[in-house]
C-alpha cells in the first residue's frame, strides 16, 4: 500500500463531515446530552500550539461521547473585545473591528484544518452586535436586581497621556507609552456585586468533585473567608490632644487575637482617616502619604514593595493591659479596603510585621512556640507562623492557639471602652466587588444614559443594542468614545432633555462570563432561550489553561448565579467538570552572541550520544538551553501551520496527546512528532493488510476460535476497554499507549500466522476495526481513510463506539518480553492461558528474533509462563 497522504486526505474528510453536517447539534432528539467546551480563544491572529493541545483534548471527548450515543454540543467562538485591537489601531492604523474580524477569519481557517468536530453553525464573536446586545440586556437585568451599581474607585492615571491605563499598561509604576509616573485617580465606575454571593461561591466549591483540587483551593483563597476579631485600641492621652479630640481610638481587624501580647505597634493605611487627621499638622507625614498613594497601583505591587512606615507620634493603649502602650505608624502595606484599614503588628508571627519591626527597631516578642522549643530561637531570622502554645502572654500561657483566640475574644467582648465592647467577632472576605468599567473603545458599551435632571437612566429595551460607533479616531490618547460627540450626546429617554451616553465599556471578562450559555441558543432574541439552556447547562466538561483558574472561572460562576437570579438560567454552577491542561514547552537555543535562535534555524545531531546543535546549513555552534513555555521572546515557538503542512493534523494531535499526561507540560520535539507520524503510517498499513487478509465487512464470529485468534481478540478488546475508560479519566496518553499495543498485537498476528483459518481472518478484521475506532477520536482523518479501506461506505464518525466483550476481558492477555541470549529483542501479547507450545510457535516466527540470531540455530526456547520468553541460540 501507498503511504497515507494526510495533506490530500484531511481536507477531503473535513469536507465530507461538513457536507453531512455531522457535528451540528440537533434539536432535542431523545438522546442524552453532553456539553464539552474548550475555553474560546482570543483572536490574536494565529493559533498556537497551546490551542492545538486544548482543542485536541476537547475533540477527543466530543468524538468519543458522540460515538457513545450522546447528543453532543461542542461549539467554538471568539473572545473578541480587548486592548490589543486598539493597540493595533494605534500602531498600524487599522480599525479594531477590521483587525479583529480578519484575525478571526485566519484563525477559523486554521482551526478548521485541524479537523475538530465543532458545530460551526453556532459560532459567536463577543464583538458581534448580536452577542453584546444580549449582554447589555443582562447588564440591565443586573442593574434592576441591584447586582450592578456605581461608586468611586481608583484608576491608574497617566498624567502625560491624560488617560486611564489598564493594569497591564502600568510597568514598574510607569505608563507603558509615556513612561510617566502613574497616579491613582478616583473615578465613578460600574461594579458588579459578586460579593453578594461570597458565601455561596465558597460553599459550592465543595460540591464540584470533577474540578481539580488545586483550582478549588485557589478559588477558596481568592474568596478568602477569614474569621477574626475587631479590636478597639484607645489612643493614649497625649495623642488625643494632638488630633484635636476628633479621633480617640483605632479599630483593627485581626485573625490572630491570640498574639495580642506580642503586639509592638499599630499601623494605619495611608488612606485611614486618622492618617489624614495627623497629616494636617505634619507636612512630612502628608508627603509620606502622597508617596504611598503614588506607589500603590495594585495589591501585588503592595505585597512586594519594601515595607515603609511613618511614626505619627501617637501611642495606643493595649486592650488587655491599658498600662502598656505601642506607637502608631502609617504604613504602606496596610490596605484601606480590607478589614478596618488598620492593624496591630505582631512581628514575631507575621513576616510583614517582622520586616517592618526590624527596619524601625521595634520589639519582636515571641508569644507562640511549639512545646519544648526555645521561643527566642524560633524567630532568629524570620517570623514564625506555625502552631504551638502561648508563651510570654500572662493568663494565656500554655493555651493552644485556638484556645487562646477564643479566650481573648471572650474577654474583649465583655470588656468595654466608651460603653461599647472592645472586641467583636467578625467574618471578613477578601473578595471585592468586580469593577467592570473600562475607559476603552473596543468593548461592550454599558447601556445607560446620564441625564443631569434624571440621573442614570437605563437605555430602553427597544433601543438596544447600544452599538459601538465605527467612526472613531485613535490619534489622541484617551477613550475615543468620549470624543465622538455624535454618538455620545443624546436626549434623555425619560425627560427628553440633553443627556450623555455612558462612555465606559465593559471589562472583557464580562464577555467570557456567559458565552457558554449563549452557545446553547446563539440566535435567541433574549440572552438565553429558557427551553434549551437548562437542557445543556451545566457544561459537562470544560477544558482550558490553569491561568484562568481564578478570575474567569469565578466570574463565570458569579454570572451563572446572577443569571439564575434574573431568570435566565435554571442552574447555579456553569461547569460540572473542569480540566486544566499543561502547557506546550520547547527547548530554547542561543547563538554565540547570546541571542535566541528559533528551532527552525537549528540542526541537532547526535555526537557520541550527546546532542549537539548548529545553526542550520552552517557550522556555527548553538547552545541548547532550558525547556520553556513557547514564547515569542525566547523564539522557541513552533508554528502549528508548519506542522500541519509537513505532517498533517492527525500527527500533530496524536503527538500532543501521546507524550505526557494532559495536566502536565508537553515537550514539543521533532523526534516526538516523527514518532507520531510513524504510528499514523503504521495504523494505515495495518488496516490495509487486515482489509486484504481479513474476513469481509460484517462477518460474524465463527464458532471455533483457536488460541492465536483468541489472543488477538483479547488484545483488541482489552485495548478497546482501556481506551474508553482512559478517555473518561482524561488519561489520553494511556489511550495512545493502548492503541500502540493493539497495533503491535495486530502486526504480530499478521506476521506470524502461516495457516490462517476463518477464526483468524475474523480476528484480523475485528482487531483492525477496533483499532481504527479507538484511533478515531485522536486521528480522525486517518481513521476515516482506514475505515474506508476496510470496506465501509459509512463514516467512522457516524459509527457507534463498540462494546468490549466482557468474556474476552475476563482473563486478560499478558505481554511477554522476548529475549535472545539474555537481551530483549521484542515482546508478544498472548492470552494469559496460552500454552508453551503456542508461545514457542509465535516466537520462532518473530522477525526480531530471526534478525538477532542471524544464521545460528535456535538451541532452546525457555518460556517462563506469564513472565518472559528466552531464546537461546
Ligand atoms: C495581627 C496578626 C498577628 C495578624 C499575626 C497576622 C498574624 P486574612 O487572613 O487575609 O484575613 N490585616 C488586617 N487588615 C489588613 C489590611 N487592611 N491590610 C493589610 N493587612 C491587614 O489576614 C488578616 C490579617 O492580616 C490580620 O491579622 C492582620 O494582621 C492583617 F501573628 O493581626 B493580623
Ligand atoms: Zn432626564
Amino acid at each position: 500500500t501507498e503511504r497515507y497522504n494526510a495533506r490530500e486526505a484531511e481536507p477531503r474528510w473535513q469536507a465530507k463531515w461538513e457536507e453531512r453536517k455531522l457535528f451540528e447539534t440537533t434539536a432535542d432528539d431523545g438522546r442524552p446530552t453532553y456539553y464539552v467546551l474548550e475555553m474560546f480563544p482570543y483572536p490574536s491572529g494565529r493559533i498556537h500550539m497551546g490551542h492545538v493541545r486544548n482543542y485536541a483534548m476537547g475533540d477527543v471527548v466530543a468524538r468519543y461521547k458522540r460515538a457513545k450515543g450522546f447528543s453532543v454540543l461542542h461549539p467554538m467562538g471568539w473572545d473578541a473585545f480587548g486592548l490589543p485591537a486598539e493597540n493595533a489601531a494605534m500602531e498600524r492604523k487599522v480599525h479594531p473591528k477590521a483587525w479583529t474580524y480578519d484575525n478571526i477569519a485566519a484563525m477559523r481557517g486554521q482551526l478548521k484544518s485541524i479537523g475538530l468536530s465543532l458545530d460551526w453553525s453556532r459560532e459567536i464573536a463577543t464583538c458581534d452586535p448580536d452577542y453584546y446586545e444580549q449582554q447589555q440586556r443582562l447588564f440591565l437585568g443586573f442593574l434592576k436586581a441591584g447586582l450592578a451599581y456605581r461608586r468611586k474607585s481608583k484608576v491608574n492615571w497617566d498624567p502625560v497621556d491624560n488617560t486611564v491605563l489598564a493594569n497591564e499598561q502600568v510597568i514598574d509604576g510607569r505608563g507603558w507609552r509615556s513612561g510617566a509616573l502613574v497616579e491613582q485617580r478616583e473615578l465613578t465606575q460600574w461594579f458588579l456585586k459578586i460579593t453578594a454571593f461570597s458565601e455561596e461561591l465558597l460553599g459550592a466549591l465543595d460540591h464540584l468533585p470533577r474540578w481539580p483540587e488545586k483550582v478549588r483551593t485557589m478559588q477558596k483563597n481568592w474568596i478568602g473567608r477569614s474569621e477574626g476579631l475587631l479590636v478597639r485600641w484607645a489612643l493614649a492621652d497625649a495623642g488625643k490632644a494632638r488630633v484635636a479630640g476628633a479621633i480617640s481610638e483605632v479599630e483593627v481587624y485581626t485573625t490572630r487575637p491570640d498574639t495580642l501580647f506580642g503586639a509592638s505597634f499599630l499601623a494605619l493605611s495611608a488612606d485611614h482617616p486618622l492618617s489624614a487627621a495627623c497629616a494636617e499638622c505634619d507636612p512630612k507625614l502628608a508627603a509620606f502619604i502622597e508617596e504611598c498613594r503614588r506607589a500603590g497601583t495594585s495589591v501585588a505591587a503592595l505585597e512586594t514593595a519594601e515595607k515603609m512606615g511613618y511614626d505619627t507620634g501617637l501611642r495606643a493603649a493595649h486592650p488587655l493591659d491599658p498600662s502598656l502602650s505601642v506607637p502608631v505608624y502609617v504604613a504602606n502595606f496596610v490596605l484601606m479596603d480590607y478589614g478596618t484599614g488598620a492593624i496591630f503588628g505582631c512581628p514575631a508571627h507575621d513576616q510583614r510585621d517582622y520586616d517592618f519591626a526590624s527596619k524601625y527597631g521595634l520589639p519582636i516578642t515571641p508569644v507562640v512556640a511549639p512545646e519544648g522549643v526555645e521561643p527566642q530561637s524560633l524567630i532568629a531570622d524570620a517570623a514564625y507562623d506555625g502552631d504551638g502554645v502561648l508563651v510570654n502572654s500572662r493568663f494565656l500561657d500554655g493555651l493552644t492557639v485556638e484556645a487562646a483566640k477564643e479566650e481573648v475574644a471572650r474577654r474583649l467582648e465583655s470588656e468595654t471602652l466608651s460603653n461599647a465592647p472592645v472586641g467583636a467577632r467578625k467574618v471578613n472576605w477578601r473578595l471585592r466587588d468586580w469593577g467592570v468599567s473600562r475607559q476603552r473603545y473596543w468593548g461592550c458599551p454599558i447601556p445607560v444614559i446620564h441625564c443631569e435632571a434624571c440621573g442614570v437612566q437605563p437605555v430602553p429595551d427597544d433601543q438596544l443594542p447600544v452599538l459601538l460607533p465605527d467612526d472613531v479616531t485613535f490619534d489622541e490618547p484617551g477613550n475615543p468614545l468620549d470624543r465622538n460627540l455624535g454618538w455620545r450626546d443624546v436626549s434623555c429617554p425619560t425627560c427628553g432633555g440633553p443627556a450623555r451616553r455612558e462612555t465606559d465599556t465593559m471589562d472583557t471578562f464580562v464577555d467570557s462570563s456567559w458565552y457558554f450559555a449563549r452557545f446553547t441558543a446563539p440566535d435567541a432574541a433574549t440572552p438565553t432561550d429558557k427551553r434549551v439552556v437548562d437542557r445543556w447547562l451545566p457544561v459537562d466538561q470544560y477544558i482550558g489553561g490553569v491561568e484562568h483558574a481564578i478570575l474567569h472561572l469565578l466570574y463565570s460562576r458569579f454570572f451563572t448565579r446572577a443569571m439564575n437570579m434574573t431568570g435566565h438560567v435554571g442552574v447555579k454552577e456553569p461547569f460540572a467538570g473542569l480540566f486544566t491542561q499543561g502547557m506546550v514547552v520547547h527547548e530554547t537555543y542561543k547563538d554565540a552572541a547570546g541571542d535566541w535562535v528559533s528551532p527552525s534555524e537549528v540542526t541537532i545531531t547526535d555526537v557520541e550520544g550527546s546532542r549537539q546543535a548548529v545553526k542550520a546549513g552552517t557550522a556555527e555552534p548553538i547552545e541548547i538551553g532550558s525547556i520553556e513555555k513557547m514564547s515569542k521572546s525566547k523564539k522557541n515557538v513552533v508554528d502549528p501551520n508548519d506542522i500541519l503542512d509537513s505532517y498533517g493534523a492527525d500527527t500533530a494531535r496524536w503527538f500532543m496527546l501521546s507524550d505526557s499526561p494532559p495536566e502536565r507540560d508537553v515537550i514539543w520535539s521533532e523526534a516526538g512528532v516523527e514518532g507520531a507520524s510513524r504510528r499514523v503510517q503504521r495504523v494505515w498499513r495495518l488496516a490495509n493488510e487486515a482489509a486484504e487478509r481479513g474476513a469481509p465487512v460484517g462477518t460474524d464470529a465463527p464458532a471455533d476460535i483457536g488460541p492465536a485468534a483468541d489472543s488477538l481478540r483479547r488484545a483488541a478488546h482489552a485495548a478497546l476497554a482501556r481506551v474508553g475508560e482512559s478517555i473518561e479519566k482524561f488519561h489520553f496518553n494511556v489511550c495512545v499507549a493502548a492503541t500502540n499495543e493493539l497495533s503491535n498485537a495486530l502486526s504480530q498476528a499478521l506476521q506470524t500466522t502461516t495457516d490462517v483459518g476463518p477464526d483468524m481472518t475474523f480476528a484480523f478484521r475485528e482487531a483492525a476495526e477496533i483499532l481504527v475506532q479507538i484511533v478515531a477520536p485522536f486521528a480522525p482523518h486517518l481513521a476515516e481513510e482506514a475505515w474506508a479501506a476496510l470496506g465501509h461506505d459509512t463514516l467512522v464518525a457516524e459509527a457507534r463506539w463498540p462494546e468490549a466483550d466482557p468474556a474476552l476481558l475476563a482473563s486478560d492477555t499478558v505481554i511477554l518480553p522476548v529475549q535472545v541470549n539474555g537481551k530483549k529483542r521484542d515482546e508478544i501479547v498472548v492470552s494469559r492461558e496460552a500454552d508453551n507450545a503456542s508461545i514457542e510457535k509465535i516466537v520462532r516466527e518473530l522477525e526480531a528474533v530471526a534478525k538477532a540470531i542471524g544464521d545460528k540455530p535456535i538451541r532452546k526456547i525457555i518460556v517462563v509462563p506469564q513472565r518472559i520468553v528466552n531464546v537461546v541460540a
